[in-house]
């Protein structure tokens, strides 16, 4: 009887614990009770994962791709080419059953600029996404990315989140946004993306032409992190720029693009053991993130062009872990390493191992 009620008790957790889920609440998604567009009821499994509850796998941004021309899919925010923005998610629910951050996972999150047909990806999180020390209040799940520099403008254009937990869920969420054009002057229809990397500086930054490596050609100085740390970088008129600064920290050589400063660095040649190699890079992060604060504030040109062109980066990883998905996580106690994150990677916390999926 007492161990009944214990068992009774614990599966009663894990049902609730995989029946509720987070969904994208800033900026509103398409049929979400927030977006001010919506009209009569508003979807109630936007929370929930693709091929729950016995029903039918919906396409892409939960079925709701053909509200996008309509009063439904107005946009509901401007963001602009090379802008710094954020998202956040919720697990709030018109159900009666209370969402869950499920402790992370791995997101993602891109764009559609043909209505639905293709997305293509902005920015990855592998692991801690939602934020493990979040809750399922949207004030806790904030998650900054910057829009890429030359994604093309557009009225209706689709911003996607998706998310995949180490419970083998997927969910999709999306909103239509409008993408300014890159600056005012420009006009916004007459300006195709760009297959060159370096073709659409901003006003304030200056033109560099694309390079290969990341590798900095002047060598390296050893620093420690008080005050001001000067990362190694090439002068933007050298003939070799670079588009990241190259750091020195506790034994390791970390390297920060420019931009996409909310991304994460990488730390490599580390004498000091690999799973300290997180914490190196995060805290390399915030030194990288002072300097181009710093840099900003003196209107230093420190917006590169995009490493990697719109056109060219990689598609949303959409067909995942639901019957009949292309792709299946590993799974507890993996967090997922999406298999093709683009160019703006946002390293995990560690907690948890990552690994690719398998796809058929
Ligand atoms: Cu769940």
């Amino acid at each position: 009887m007492h161990i009944n009620a214990l068992l009774f008790l614990a599966l009663a957790g894990l049902t609730q614990l995989c029946s509720g889920h987070m969904h994208l609440h800033y900026p509103p998604t398409l049929k979400g009770e927030n977006n001010p567009f919506t009209q009569g009821e508003s979807d109630p499994y936007l929370n929930y994962n693709y091929g729950c509850c016995g029903r039918e796998v919906p396409g892409p941004c939960k079925g709701h791709l053909d509200l996008v021309d309509t009063n439904e899919g107005k946009p509901v925010v401007t963001w602009s080419p090379g802008q710094k923005v954020n998202f956040t998610l919720s697990g709030s629910s018109t159900t009666d059953v209370k969402g869950g951050t499920h402790y992370g996972g791995s997101c993602s999150v891109g764009f559609s600029t043909d209505k639905g047909k293709s997305f293509k990806v902005a920015t990855t999180w592998n692991g801690d996404c939602p934020h493990r020390e979040g809750s399922i209040d949207p004030s806790t799940q904030s998650f900054d990315f910057t829009i890429p520099a030359d994604l093309p403008s557009g009225d209706r254009t689709i911003f996607a989140w998706t998310w995949v937990n180490r419970e083998k869920e997927f969910n999709m969420n999306c909103a239509v946004v409008t993408i300014a054009g890159s600056d005012g002057s420009q006009d916004p229809g007459g300006q195709p993306a760009s297959s060159s990397a370096a073709s659409k500086p901003s006003p304030t930054s200056s033109t560099v032409p694309k390079q290969s490596s990341a590798a900095p050609s002047q060598p390296l100085k050893s620093q420690s992190p008080e005050p001001p740390l000067q990362p190694t970088q090439t002068q933007p008129s050298s003939a070799q720029p670079t588009n990241s600064a190259q750091y020195t920290l506790e034994g390791c050589t970390c390297s920060c693009p420019y931009q996409t400063w909310s991304s994460a660095c990488s730390c490599f040649e580390c004498k000091s053991p690999t799973t300290k190699r997180h914490l190196i890079e995060r805290k390399v992060l915030e030194l990288h993130k002072r300097h181009v604060q710093n840099a900003e504030k003196l209107n230093v040109p420190v917006r590169r062009a995009e490493a990697v062109a719109w056109n060219s980066r990689p598609d949303m990883l959409l067909s995942i872990d639901f019957p009949g998905a292309s792709c299946h996580s590993k799974g507890n106690p993996f967090e997922l390493e999406f298999p093709d994150p683009g160019p703006d990677v946002v390293a995990g916390d560690g907690e948890y191992e990552l690994a690719t999926p398998d796809c058929t």
